[in-house]
């Protein structure tokens, strides 16, 4: 069994990663490219985003073929190469698997649109009702989640994009085709998995409208998906001892997730929920700026690190991803304190029980894209929302600073290498414009002592060098405090303290520490005093202290 407590995962978007052929494409001979310098900050797995064969209406997550890689990614020796110079490291690949949905261009749905008895019930299809759609559903992506086919008289399910249509997990002939895909890549050497909203394949018996919303409640941790995740387990990676997988899970709940990651249930090794990155969405709606709720952060935060151990689940801590800002900018302050305040972030996740995941750039801090053109943009989620907001009657000012606040390009720009053109990232031109603080946020200062870099380096290292932090029991301390993020970690005769000031005001921290702790890690040059603990902006220390 993998002690999933030391690993820290680091996710790589592969299309802004590094491009290696002057296309403006990431590709995966870019990511062989930079295997030393990810070997260098120590991380364990390598999570890429999906590169397999699709027509990019959802940037990948919509799969024509899972046995094949999109040309534009490279090739499939590219691929094998990369395993292996990573293992010649000590890294792993960890692939991105989308199993609620196809694209509609899979050759399983277009045998399906031709007629085939066999394929039609790899999906879900419907009559109507009075001539609307089987349910009210609505897609996540906007409008009602089913598309009608003329030539049939039906619809299809899709709660994502209308080229995304939804697997019928009802079918065992079809689990064993997803099974066949996901043990093709297993067989190739990678050893971790990735699922994609896997909450959301179990479907209701019953399709009904939903009264009261749109729909989620019926297919959210659907009634059969600990079943569903048993039998995949069983049947893929449950066959070997090594290999560790993640669930993305939306909007689910923690008995659900306590299940879906405890080892006894055999599902899945840890799963990533959303609800703290929530916390700058006012009334839940992510399309408007507000500052973020510190308390209701912490909440969250320590509510699933108490309740998940309490269960024996296990949770992916993390800040940052393809689909999130870039959390220096959003929480942190990406002018006057950015090195303070990124590593004052890195080290309230770092510190947790569970396994970290770091996501491109973050490492360097880099911020939001800070685009001013909504020719800039290519997420077709932001270019949705630019003309929502603008037929709201928001002004193009109100909505380029909603869109440079919340967009999911600000993650997906091109890593920033050096300070030649575009970041170093192409030397043709980038799908995507760098963003324009390139040239003084780069990789190229890594081995300054005071880098963000160093500082990821030595939370990892840490990590790997304490069991408390592997392992250790949660304790979160200063709840009602209004600046500090700060917890205990505890394990046998360790003790371990992090204290985290989370914005730009000198505070002092109402707590005496026990005698005999020292500092292992903060990111200002002098540690704060024991004794007196008072933290300046952004001011981020952990104690230890044994026996
Ligand atoms: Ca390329």
């Amino acid at each position: 069994m993998v002690n999933l407590g030391e690993k820290v995962v680091y996710q790589i978007y592969p299309k802004s990663f590094q491009d290696t052929n002057g296309d403006g494409f990431g590709d995966l001979r870019g990511v062989i490219e930079h295997l030393d310098y990810l070997k260098e900050l120590g991380v364990d797995y390598l999570w890429l985003t999906p590169f397999f064969n699709s027509p990019q209406n959802d940037n990948g997550y919509d799969i024509a073929d899972y046995e094949s890689i999109d040309p534009r990614y490279g090739t499939m020796a590219d691929f094998e190469e990369l395993v292996e110079e990573a293992r010649k490291r000590g890294m792993y690949l960890m692939l991105d698997m989308v199993l609620n949905h196809t694209s509609t261009k899979h050759e399983w749905f277009q045998k399906a649109l031709k007629g085939d008895p066999k394929y039609r019930n790899y999906y879900i299809f419907k009559k109507g009702k009075n001539g609307l759609p089987p349910t009210n559903w609505v897609s996540k992506f906007g409008g009602n989640a089913w598309s009608y086919l003329p030539e049939t008289d039906e619809y299809y399910l899709h709660l994502f994009h209308v080229t995304q249509a939804d697997l019928n997990w009802e079918n065992p002939e079809m689990r064993q085709d997803l099974y066949k895909a996901v043990n093709f890549w297993l067989d190739k050497g990678v050893k971790g998995l990735r699922f994609d909203v896997v909450n959301l394949v179990s479907k209701p018996d019953v399709y009904e409208d939903d009264l009261e919303g749109d729909g989620h409640r019926f297919y959210t941790d659907g009634p059969k998906i600990h079943q569903y995740l048993r039998e995949l387990h069983e049947n893929t990676f449950g066959r070997y001892d090594d290999v560790v997988t993640v669930g993305e899970m939306s909007s689910t709940t923690l008995e659900n997730s306590i299940r879906y990651s405890n080892p006894d249930s055999k599902e899945l090794s840890m799963i990533f929920s959303f609800h703290h990155l929530k916390v700058d969405y006012p009334s839940g709606n992510k399309w408007a700026v507000e500052p973020f709720r510190f308390h209701d952060l912490k909440n969250y935060l320590f509510t699933w690190q108490e309740e998940m151990e309490r269960g024996g689940g296990w949770n992916a801590v993390f800040w940052c991803n393809h689909d999130q800002p870039r959390i220096v900018t959003r929480i942190g302050n990406d002018q006057e304190y950015r090195k303070e305040s990124a590593k004052c972030l890195a080290t309230a996740i770092h510190g947790l029980r569970g396994t970290p995941y770091i996501y491109q750039g973050e490492e360097i801090g880099m911020t939001n894209a800070g685009f001013t053109s909504i020719s800039q943009y290519r997420d077709i989620e932001s270019l949705n929302y630019y003309n929502i907001l603008k037929q709201e009657g928001k002004t193009e000012e109100e909505v380029m600073k909603i869109l440079q606040a919340k967009s999911r390009d600000n993650a997906r720009t091109p890593m920033q290498w050096n300070d030649s053109e575009n970041g170093g990232f192409t030397e043709g031109t980038p799908w995507i414009p760098v963003c324009s603080r390139y040239k003084e946020i780069n990789t190229m200062d890594r081995n300054a002592e005071d880098s963000i870099f160093q500082y990821y380096k030595s939370l990892v290292a840490l990590r790997k060098q304490y069991p408390v932090i592997q392992s250790g029991t949660v304790i979160p301390l200063l709840q009602e405090d209004a600046q500090i993020l700060a917890y205990e970690r505890k394990l046998g005769n360790e003790e371990l303290y992090v204290f985290c000031n989370f914005f730009g005001k000198e505070t002092r921290a109402a707590y005496q520490l026990p005698e005999g702790c020292k500092a292992i890690l903060s990111n200002y040059k002098d540690s704060p005093n024991p004794s007196d603990l008072v933290l300046r902006p952004y001011e981020a220390v952990i104690f230890y202290k044994k026996g």
